[in-house]
């Protein structure tokens, strides 16, 4: 898997194949050192974006959260019932459009990269916006243990990965005490690894070696 070790969509991706006991090769693949824009990577994915899984019969594919379903699929972190299975769409697709394009690009700005020149606005539209989506979560969670199907699932496994960064991109935690409960409950799960576990014990590869290869 094509990973950079600082992002939350990779975790994702990461802590699946852990949790459904896969091993996977770590391309260590830095967004701020430009390896996303790189020709040999672009001609692999040509969205230019990770995580990026190769599949053993050489499938490529992107899209944190179209992967978490496609590695949860006929485990018990992918509910099939019609009625969670719809849950855990929403969740999905809640996180892709109002959560993480907020918190985690909030976060890059305020935690790796500074703010671009003239995004002074867009960053307080980002923290509103992401204050929001937290505080939609919260009140999910006040009467949920877990998002989806009432038990741990990928809508979980995608949700927690921004949420616990979100301090990162100066979102205040403490606003949002069902969150911070919850966040608990799934670290607290069974095979549970955090970030940089995870990506310190997986089978790292350097990226210019791996596609010299
Ligand atoms: N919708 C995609 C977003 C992936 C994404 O934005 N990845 C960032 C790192 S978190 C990236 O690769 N950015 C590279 C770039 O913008 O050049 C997903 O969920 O996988």
């Amino acid at each position: 898997m094509f990973a950079d070790p600082t992002s939350g969509n990779c975790y994702k991706v990461a802590l699946i194949l852990h949790l459904t006991g896969r091993d996977t090769q770590v391309v260590r693949t830095s967004v701020v050192e430009g390896h996303t824009q790189d020709p040999r990577f672009r001609a692999l994915n040509p969205d230019g974006r990770v995580p990026f899984l190769q599949f053993p019969d050489g499938r490529g594919m992107g899209e944190s959260n179209a992967l978490l379903l496609a590695l949860a699929r006929g485990t018990a972190y992918r509910p099939d019932a019609p009625a969670d299975e719809d849950e855990v769409l929403e969740w999905l697709f809640f996180e892709q459009y109002s959560f993480e394009p907020n918190i985690a690009v909030a976060r890059v700005w305020r935690h790796f990269t500074g703010v671009p020149e003239g995004q002074e606005e867009g960053l307080r539209a980002k923290m509103a916006n992401g204050a929001h989506a937290l505080k939609v979560l919260d009140q999910a969670l006040e009467t949920r243990q877990f998002l989806a199907g009432r038990r741990f699932t990928v809508a979980d496994i995608a949700l927690y990965a921004y949420a616990h960064l979100a301090g990162e991109g100066g979102f205040d935690l403490n606003d949002v005490p069902a969150v911070l409960a919850w966040m608990d409950r799934v670290a607290g799960q069974p095979g549970f690894l955090d970030m940089p576990a995870l990506f310190s014990n997986a089978p790292t590869v350097n990226f210019d070696d791996a596609l010299a290869a």
